[in-house]
């Protein structure tokens, strides 16, 4: 007899909703459940990953038992060993490094919203350590700063009727997010209203639009500051708005007044023409929208002037909380992770540890503790744990040098950092250095071949899912696991609540399974965990024009940031070591001048990289166990225009090396629409059917842009400590040795 359970995939952050046929405890059947939120049938048919799900519920390469190292680190022989004895194991020997080094000589690494991080981070914080890494200055945190400290809240596009024109900017969402949002903008391509891509390649998303603006890369933020220019110049501003609204509005005439069409069309590399284009569309719609994403948010020092530019563009044309045009968010009903990470319990230990603390003043607990304090005067709270995250380079420093104390012990769940954490080389070596690594995965990755201990990791439909964006929003979705975790895998929650039972923390962990904590997260809303399995969703619409809403005072509540209103100069940043008005930084070099030479003497050229540029199927380093995926994308390419691999001496399909100061990595070419002066490279490429030990790690040497990318602290943005994967610099050479990707490769060869 088969039962029909509801459940969710989570192979793309959209969670879309599924009923399991399961038979004695094994899912024997998945359809997609046109009942839940966000069915559509449009997306599971250009889904290429949800059929994937059976398959890699019980895939012969998934990580089933616990295993602990035997031999060296990376030798490949492991030991299959019970839960207990893992647990008692790593709990013990944390428990000692902490009595010689204090707690903070453990540290964290994080990946994409893979999973829900809280439980990682209410471990970190009881166990005493702020030195948790990830995500935090290179995806999604820079805007998030930004927003909140321009509008006291994050904002989000909100495409409707009302919307007259859509600016896309530094997104590709054709590739990067297979969502309702995506089939909207072909609805607004196809439609009257006009559509705007800023991308320095010719996009799918930019072929759905009207306009598409290519400016050279990393040069966006003067982009905005000329169409802020245009926007002030030819009067397409909302004055009522600003004037009600905006703070700083003469400083920001101003400031953006030698910004002209002219100089910037130099900077960018764009028709003059073409700014005024956009700046008149834009300003002249009634309502319109914008959009950002990972193209500007990895791109070092301009991350937050590009950010405050844009937040500029919005705020001066009236484009703020209202119908069709960017909405603010509203803070979570549900208990934010804020309150489930403790972190704002435990504020003063980890705030004394903090190692960002000098170096980004904004990226740490005292620039997180200036921020909150404006916007819990609207009852909201931050997702400190992302806002504060440790900078690698100061975590790795510490593992490398022991300064300014040692950190002797990592765990590393739902990341595969050593081919999506910048600087390959480096985190390699620190990693080998380590005398405790314990990995979650579901794999066996380059990463986890490093480990002392690898933990099976229970996936989506083997467990509830809750993806509440940090409680930025107040939005949560998922649903219910449609199985017990096959084998002895368990949820990342239940790991990291029996370490923490073994370790002092048996008091803070009140909910044994993740189901019960996600009921609890809920609690405070009308919402009951049966509701929510049932919906798929915990959802209440959002309000338009809340700064005009009537506080118990009865004025207008306003803006919640130091003026109360938008700060389009802003009195925070300069607390901070930031700039009143956005200012463009400088670029990423990644090769010093002693390397260009050499290599230019060995017959390599010099040209602007940026890596990563989202595709379909593959997702940075995941899913290349799918042999269908690997049939249709068989090779790590790097994309050029015809002209450039004219000018390089490439055809389609070439070797290339590519190399920095800090390593290589080699291609095949591939020729796309995209700017004449720059190279866009993969990311994630590795061979999972290799073994992983060393010396192979998978292959990951091979085709690894991370070898080439760097985080060091110098050149990244100084507030938030962002490093850049776009808008770099690298040195390209033909390669005729052939790549273990091409068909009939043999290894020994
Ligand atoms: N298939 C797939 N989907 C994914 C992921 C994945 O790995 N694979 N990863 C997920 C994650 S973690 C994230 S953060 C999101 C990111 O999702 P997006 O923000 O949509 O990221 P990308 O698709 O890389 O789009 C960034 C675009 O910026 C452009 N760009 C690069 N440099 C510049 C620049 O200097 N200026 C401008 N204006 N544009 C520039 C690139 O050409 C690229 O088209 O995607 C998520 N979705
Ligand atoms: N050069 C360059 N580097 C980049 C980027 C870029 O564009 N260019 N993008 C950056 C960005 S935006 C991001 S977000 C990161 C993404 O970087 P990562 O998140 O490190 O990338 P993934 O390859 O998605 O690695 C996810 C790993 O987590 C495992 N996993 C998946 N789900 C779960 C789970 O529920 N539990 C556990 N325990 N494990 C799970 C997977 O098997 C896989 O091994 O990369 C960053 N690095
Ligand atoms: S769109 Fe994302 S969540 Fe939905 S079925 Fe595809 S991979 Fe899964
Ligand atoms: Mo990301």
């Amino acid at each position: 007899m088969s039962e029909f359970k509801k459940t969710n995939c989570h192979f793309c952050g959209y969670l879309c909703g599924f009923v399991a046929e399961v038979e004695k405890g094994r899912v024997i059947d998945l359809q997609p459940d046109p009942t839940r939120y966000p069915y559509d049938p449009r997306i599971l048919a250009g889904c290429r990953r949800w059929p994937m799900n059976l398959e890699v519920l019980d895939h012969e390469d998934r990580i089933n038992y616990p295993l602990r190292r035997l031999g060296e680190r990376g030798s490949g022989q492991w030991e299959r060993v019970s839960w207990d004895e893992a647990l008692d194991d790593i709990a013990a020997r944390l428990e000692e490094l902490r009595q010689t080094y204090g707690p903070q000589t453990l540290a964290s690494m994080i990946g994409g919203p893979h999973t829900s991080f809280w439980p990682l981070h209410r471990f970190m914080t009881l166990f005493g350590s702020p030195n948790n890494m990830g995500i935090g200055q290179i995806c999604w945190n820079p805007r998030i700063w930004m927003d909140v400290l321009t509008f006291g809240w994050t904002v989000e596009a909100d495409i409707t009727e009302d919307t007259g024109c859509v600016i896309i900017w530094g997104t590709n969402p054709a590739e990067s997010d297979n969502s309702m949002f995506w089939r909207r903008l072909l609805e607004i391509g196809r439609s009257e209203v006009p559509l705007i891509v800023i991308d320095p390649r010719r996009t799918r998303t930019a072929a759905a639009a009207d306009l598409w603006i290519a400016p050279k890369p990393g040069t966006d933020c003067a982009l905005a500051l000329g169409l802020l220019h245009v926007l002030i110049d030819e009067d397409l501003v909302d004055h009522e708005f600003v004037d009600a609204w905006c703070h700083g509005y003469e400083e920001l005439v101003a400031h953006v007044a030698p910004w002209t069409p002219e100089v910037v069309a130099e900077i960018c590399d764009v028709p003059a023409e073409d700014i005024r284009r956009v700046a008149r569309l834009f300003g002249s719609a009634a309502t319109a929208a914008l959009i950002s994403g990972r193209g500007i948010d990895q791109v070092g020092e301009s991350v937050a002037p590009t950010h405050r530019a844009i937040c500029c563009l919005r705020a001066i044309t009236g484009n703020v909380d209202k119908p069709g045009s960017c909405v603010l968010a509203e803070g979570s009903d549900f208990i934010a992770e804020g309150d489930l990470e403790g972190t704002y319990e435990h504020f003063e230990a980890l705030n004394e540890r903090c190692l960002n603390t000098p170096y980004t003043p904004l990226q740490c607990y005292e620039g997180l503790a200036k921020a909150e304090a404006l916007t819990e005067r609207l009852g909201r709270k931050l997702p400190g744990r992302y806002l504060t995250s440790a900078h690698p380079d100061l975590v790795l420093q510490a593992m490398e040098t022991g300064e300014p104390y040692p950190v002797r012990a990592l765990i590393v769940e739902a990341t595969n950092p050593l081919l999506t954490y910048a600087d390959t080389h480096r985190v390699y070596k620190a990693l080998k250095g380590l005398d405790l690594i314990v990995v979650l995965d579901y794999w066996m990755t380059p990463t986890a071949a490093l480990a002392d201990y690898v933990l099976p990791a229970a996936g989506a439909i083997e467990r509830p899912t809750f993806q509440a964006h940090g409680g930025v929003a107040n939005i949560a979705y998922g649903g219910p696991a449609a199985v017990a975790p096959y084998y002895e895998r368990k949820t990342d929650y239940e790991i990291f609540r029996l370490l923490g039972l073994r370790l002092g923390q048996a008091e803070q962990w009140p909910q044994e399974t993740f189901e019960e904590a996600i009921a609890y997260t809920l609690s405070p809303t009308a919402q009951t965990w049966e509701d929510y399995s049932d919906s798929g969703i915990y959802f209440r619409p959002y309000g338009y024009a809340k700064h005009e809403q009537l506080n118990e005072e009865g004025i207008p509540q306003g803006f919640a940031t130091t003026t109360g209103k938008i700060e389009l100069a802003s009195e925070f940043l300069p607390q901070v070591g930031g700039t009143r008005l956005p200012v463009p930084g400088k670029r990423r070099q990644l090769c010093s001048p002693e390397f260009i030479k050499e290599k230019t003497a060995e017959g390599w050229t010099s040209i602007d990289l940026i890596t990563g540029a989202r595709k379909q199927p593959y997702n940075a380093s995941m899913y290349f166990q799918n042999q269908a995926f690997r049939q249709k994308s068989p090779e790590p390419v790097v994309e050029m225009s015809e002209a450039t691999a004219a000018r390089l001496g490439l055809e389609a399909g070439d070797g290339v090396v590519l190399a920095t100061d800090q390593g290589e990595a080699r291609f095949k070419v591939a020729i796309v629409v995209m700017r004449d002066d720059v190279i866009n490279a993969d990311y994630g490429w590795w061979h999972p059917e290799w073994s992983c030990e060393e010396p192979a790690l998978g292959g990951m040497w091979e085709s690894n842009i991370n070898c080439l990318t760097s985080c060091s602290l110098d050149q990244g943005e100084p507030m938030i400590g962002t490093w850049s994967y776009n808008a770099l610099d690298c040195m390209i050479k033909k390669d005729d040795r052939p790549l273990s990707w091409e068909p009939g490769f043999s290894r020994e060869a």
